[in-house]
């Protein structure tokens, strides 16, 4: 099989993976996939959906094969209903992976051509936009300050090192401690070079 192209889009909790994927998306041949979103858009009711709640309630990580099977699943579903084309489209992953063995899973099916690496180095900023999307969006991991800086420990202790799988020359350090438009435009610097 071919590898997919991907751009990863990685940083701590907040620091705006979500956020940016989103606006790039709408201005580059992006196929925006985050495992976050997936998760939640599996029916509540389910037993899956309560399996995941019970580790993503508690700001811990869903466990790397249960992530990688839900997630090739769905793009499997996108490339057989024509909604991505691996041949005109890049996929822009956020929030995959968040472990060293998620990448070496990953291996089977993307080409990292890029890496977006969105540096805030101030914990209190990334627990202040978490507690503000709680009152907007009600998202329940966002909602408990306890559960919100469990994950940011569980990005310095576990996700922050899987940077280390990668080759420094594919990765592009943004500065995202400042506005959105600035964010965006450091990040355009970047990816104008691989696509
Ligand atoms: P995600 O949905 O990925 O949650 P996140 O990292 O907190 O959100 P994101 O990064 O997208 O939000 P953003 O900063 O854009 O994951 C949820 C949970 O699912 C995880 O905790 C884990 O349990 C599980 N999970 C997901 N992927 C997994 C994997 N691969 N393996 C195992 N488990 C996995 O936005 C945050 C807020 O900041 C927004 O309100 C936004 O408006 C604001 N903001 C963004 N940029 C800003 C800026 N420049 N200035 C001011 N505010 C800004």
């Amino acid at each position: 099989m071919k590898k997919w192209p991907a751009i990863l889009i990685f940083g701590a909790p907040g620091s705006g993976k979500g956020t940016q994927a989103a606006f790039l998306s709408q201005v580059a041949p992006l196929l925006h996939l985050s495992t976050g979103d997936i998760f939640r858009s599996i029916p509540k009711t389910s037993e899956l959906s309560q399996k995941l709640a019970s580790f993503t309630s508690q700001g811990l990580l869903v466990p790397d094969e249960v992530t990688l099977e839900i997630w090739s699943d769905y793009v499997d579903g996108l490339i057989k209903t024509f909604k991505f084309d691996p041949s005109k489209q890049h996929l822009l992953l956020d929030g995959l992976p968040r472990t060293i063995e998620q990448a070496k899973l990953l291996e089977k099916w993307i080409d990292v051509k890029l890496i977006i690496k969105l540096d805030v180095e101030n914990t209190e900023v990334l627990v202040h936009r978490l507690s503000k999307r709680a009152l907007i969006e009600g998202r329940k991991d966002d909602a408990d300050e306890k559960i919100v800086r469990r994950r940011l420990e569980v990005y310095k202790e576990t996700t922050a090192n899987t940077l280390a799988f990668y080759p420094s020359e594919i990765i592009h350090h943004v500065q995202a401690d400042a506005p959105v438009l600035k964010v965006l435009r450091d990040i355009l610097d970047g990816v104008q070079k691989v696509l």
